[in-house]
């Protein structure tokens, strides 16, 4: 893992359906995020909040959408921000914000793997697949739709910004979800995305699955980018988030997922998304949040004072 991390403030709202997410950066930096990772030994240089040009009022067929031209502004201010960071060798933390800003982070990095001619992998910790297209999307909530994008799926060429690089759909490993939309099911199968649904997680647990991913990861010398969705964990863990959905990660399952990251070396950037302050009570869900990113940056079960969210 690089040394140095960018922390990119993402304060992006404007694709999900409920407002609130634009606080999210702001709260995961009052929950400690920088002294935490900075006591675990790493350079880090918080970039602030990123801004992005005004709306352009582009509008789509599908009148579902919403606040298409802001999402597009985000997607091409936090791709260009993004690459410079991974281009200048630091490891992008992208601090969300709704998963929209994926829209901007997965293909800055995805441009920067393909110019060293690495391959990119993206692991999505998430209920949803977020594999909607334009098209598709019948909530017009863009945070359902970065997957789609990332992977090249048709109609998004005309709106966003055109990608230098797709991510392989086979390189996506979608894990810990339990909300699929009718399109989404037939297209993942179709696009050979691998899907480790609760059931499975339930069934063989996250260590032969999530280590059956990096296995592959590491074989094809790829980079591995991180997104982080607060719906990923169980509500009564964390419930700061708009789209909450039970039956999900438990803290030791969350936690574990983010050691094996840690032990394999391979993560080379990480978004953590979907925090709503608003919905939060008293910062547990933004300090489970930091505790989380910390698992994953180095801190190990023996280092953790006894705390309760
Ligand atoms: N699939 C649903 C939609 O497109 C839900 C997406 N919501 C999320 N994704 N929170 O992570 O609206
Ligand atoms: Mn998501
Ligand atoms: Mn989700
Ligand atoms: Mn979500």
């Amino acid at each position: 893992m690089a040394l140095n991390l960018s922390l990119i403030g993402a304060p992006v709202e404007t694709g999900a359906s409920q407002p609130g997410c634009l606080m999210g950066p702001d709260a995961l930096r009052t929950a400690g995020i920088i002294d935490v990772l900075r006591g675990l030994g790493y350079g880090v240089r918080d970039h602030g909040n990123a801004r992005a040009a005004p709306g352009n009022g582009a509008t789509h067929a599908n009148t579902a959408i919403r606040n298409l031209g802001e999402t597009i502004a985000w997607s091409r201010a936090l791709g260009d921000m993004g690459y410079r960071a991974a281009a200048e060798g630091e490891l992008p933390v992208f601090l969300g914000g709704d998963h929209s800003i994926s829209m901007g982070s997965v293909p800055a990095v995805t441009r920067h793997a393909a110019e060293q001619g690495r391959e990119q992998f993206v692991l999505w910790l998430d209920a949803h697949p977020d594999f909607h297209t334009l098209d598709t999307t019948e909530s017009g909530n863009l945070h359902g739709t970065p997957v789609a994008y990332v992977t090249g799926q048709p109609g998004f060429e005309d709106h966003f910004p055109p990608l230098h690089a797709t991510v392989d759909p086979r390189n996506v490993c979608l894990f810990g979800i339990r909300s699929v939309d009718e399109f989404e099911r037939e297209n993942l199968t179709r696009n050979g995305v691998s899907v480790h649904d609760m059931r499975a997680i339930d069934e063989h647990g996250v260590p032969s699955l999530l280590n059956a991913f990096l296995e592959r990861v590491r074989a094809a010398d790829g980079r591995l980018h991180v997104s982080l969705d607060v719906d990923f964990l169980d509500p009564t863990i964390a419930p700061a988030v708009g789209t909450t959905v039970p039956g999900g990660a438990t803290f030791r399952e969350a936690h574990l997922v983010m050691e094996m990251l840690h032990d394999s070396g391979l993560v080379t950037s990480l978004d953590v998304v979907e925090l709503n302050p608003f919905l939060d009570e008293r910062g547990r869900t933004a300090k489970l949040m930091v505790d989380l990113v910390a698992s994953l940056f180095g801190k190990r079960v023996m280092d953790r004072p006894t705390r309760s969210y």
